[in-house]
């Protein structure tokens, strides 16, 4: 990689970090606020601070961190030439004006609408206009990466593409895809609604396009994830990818299922008709599948590598994986999360069940055990090779050691914060609320304990953030200088050519739009046709007052 593209990817990946100390921050105070003993200083609004959390963490870092590995992915698999470098500049600059819009407007007071910005709460017009550039400039990312595989095919005709190129360039797709809803409703509904131009919005069509947006949003957190699963771990691990066209697969599986099930978010919204919410229920259950075949893909690895290095009986196996090595512990206790952050996602999505734990703090467990310990400490894997491979670095045995306590302090902390919220939320726990007594009923009281729990486990956090940032900023500017690997596996030698159908973009993107106007037309036109009186959907450049 050349000095200025490894200044881009940087660039990115700083961000992402910047993000994690002022989110992180954010999270302790809000564990404490629910502790029930603090009270925030200066009149600062509980909801401020959980807008701060939720937007900086859920949408900025990962937004940032993936963008930029991913032309890190594409810079070293494809290539990237001047032009497109210098377009990706503009979108890195363009999100970054939006971000601090939106940030300055969050700070200011004037936008404690929580990261999903659910209408009727309304934000000032700075803050969505700051979302929807910070959209537009990951456009931008997603069109710089299809172009870099389009120019690498025509340069290599009848060749199949780089794995990881071909999952960058599908994870882009979709988030291409499902980001139209958002801009949608932001653009035409959010935008001129805050302007005043629109005395009322439709509300429920508000939150439907956010959630065709919001649930394949937690896909892009994840595929960047199984990236490194699929390809750089089996590396680090001396192994061999299992399957290519397995990953591949498990990835278009991912593209055709991860939009049409926005619903069952909304499984207890009124207005929606039962029998779409259970459609979108059966095809939650078909995106669980290219998980399934994730995890079988995995073990095969881990198992395959270790029988060949000589390492027998049923587990024996076990023993040869690299547990010293904190790349490869990070991403593997990603891993060991997600099989009880996955189970608790189909506990969500069984529309009886989710009657039980909608809205309380179990779904706040559920996706702090998926996107804040799945992904995250992939990401965090991911850091111990790829900054110092950036910067010119090299992770010394001491990084490594310091990486491997932050690993343990994350996966304590999570345990305990998350594992209390789960339980806590069975007992009824609301999520999004601050502290608050009841009146003091017998219910509430069991929950003390759990929201105890919460803030021990939110403030070992804490530290293991303060500890990463630490290792962040050796490997970037201290750390000893030297040659870092950049770990891409190579497939088995006797795996199967991956068959070229699946190269067939424009079947794949038919096949997801099809799924989309299957699941979404007749709900849509319903929420529109059903609006209530003075609700215009779409109200610019009309408007309604
Ligand atoms: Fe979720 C709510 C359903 C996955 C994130 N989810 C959320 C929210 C977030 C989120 C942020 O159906 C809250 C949104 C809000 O603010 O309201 N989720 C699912 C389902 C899955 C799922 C079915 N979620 C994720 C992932 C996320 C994420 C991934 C982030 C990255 N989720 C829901 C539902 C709700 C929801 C409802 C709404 C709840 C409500 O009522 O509001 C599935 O994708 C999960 C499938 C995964 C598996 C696990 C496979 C296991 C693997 C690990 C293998 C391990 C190995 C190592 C190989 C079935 C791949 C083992 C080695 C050894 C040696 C043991």
């Amino acid at each position: 990689l050349s000095k200025s593209e490894k200044r881009l990817y940087m660039s990115f990946i700083s961000f992402a970090f910047i993000a994690l100390f002022i989110g992180g921050l954010m999270g302790l105070l809000q564990v404490l606020v629910r502790s029930g003993h603090f009270t925030l200083p200066a009149g600062i609004d509980y909801y401020q601070v959980l807008t701060v959390h939720g937007v900086i963490l859920g949408l900025v870092l990962t937004t940032y961190f993936i963008v930029g590995f991913q032309y890190a992915l594409m810079g070293k698999t494809v290539g990237i030439s001047d032009t497109q470098r210098r377009v990706a500049w503009l979108g890195f600059w363009i999100m970054t004006i939006g971000t601090v819009m939106a940030a300055i407007t969050v700070l200011y007071g004037k936008a404690s609408v929580l990261y999903t910005f659910y209408a009727p709460l309304k934000a000032h017009p700075a803050f969505y206009i700051g979302l929807a550039l910070v959209i537009v400039g990951s456009w931008i990312a997603c069109f710089v990466n299809w172009r870099q595989l389009y120019i690498w095919k025509k340069k290599h005709p009848n060749e199949k593409s780089p794995l990881l190129a071909f999952m960058v360039v599908i994870n882009m797709a979709m988030w291409f895809i499902a980001t139209l809803g958002v801009a949608g409703s932001v653009l035409f509904q959010f935008i001129p609604w805050s302007l005043g131009y629109a005395a009322t919005i439709d509300v429920l069509l508000s939150r439907t396009l956010f959630w065709y947006f919001g649930h394949p949003l937690v896909y892009f957190w994840l595929l960047p994830a199984y990236m490194a699963w699929y390809a750089i771990i089996p590396k680090i691990i001396g192994g061999k990818i299992f399957s290519d066209s397995l990953a591949r697969l498990s990835f278009v599986l991912f593209l055709f299922f991860s939009i049409p099930v926005g619903l069952h978010h909304q499984l207890t919204e009124p207005g929606l008709d039962t029998t779409w919410k259970f459609i979108q229920v059966v095809l939650t259950f078909m995106v669980v599948i290219p998980s399934l075949m994730t995890a079988f893909s995995m073990f095969a690895t881990f198992e395959i590598t270790g029988r060949k290095k000589g390492y027998g009986g049923l587990f024996g196996w076990l023993k040869h994986l690299p547990w010293k090595d904190v790349r490869f512990l990070a991403p593997f206790i990603g891993m060991l999360a997600f099989i009880p952050g996955g189970a608790g996602g189909l506990i969500n999505a069984s529309y009886q069940l989710n009657t039980v734990v909608h809205n309380t703090i179990w779904v706040t467990g559920h996706f702090h055990l998926t996107v804040a310990t799945t992904v995250v400490l992939t990401f965090f894997g991911i850091t111990y090779w790829l900054v110092p491979h950036l910067t010119g670095r090299k992770l010394t045995k001491s990084m490594n050691r310091l990486g491997i306590i932050q690993t343990i302090f994350w996966t304590l902390g999570m345990t305990i914060m998350s594992g209390a919220m789960h339980i806590q939320g069975l007992f009824g726990g609301p999520r999004r609320s601050a502290y608050s007594e009841y009146n003091g009923t017998e219910q509430v009281a069991e929950w003390g304990a759990y929201q105890m729990a919460q803030a021990i486990g939110g403030s070992i956090l804490f530290i293991a953030i303060i500890i990463m940032l630490y290792i962040f900023i050796k490997l970037a500017f201290f750390a000893p200088k030297g040659e870092e690997e950049f770990p891409i596996a190579e497939e088995e030698i006797d795996a199967e050519p991956t068959p070229m159908w699946l190269e067939r973009w424009k079947l794949w993107i038919a096949i997801t739009i099809a799924l989309i106007l299957f699941a979404y037309t007749i709900p849509i036109a319903d929420v529109i046709q059903n609006a209530p009186p003075g609700s215009a959907p779409f109200a610019w450049p009309i408007g309604n007052n």
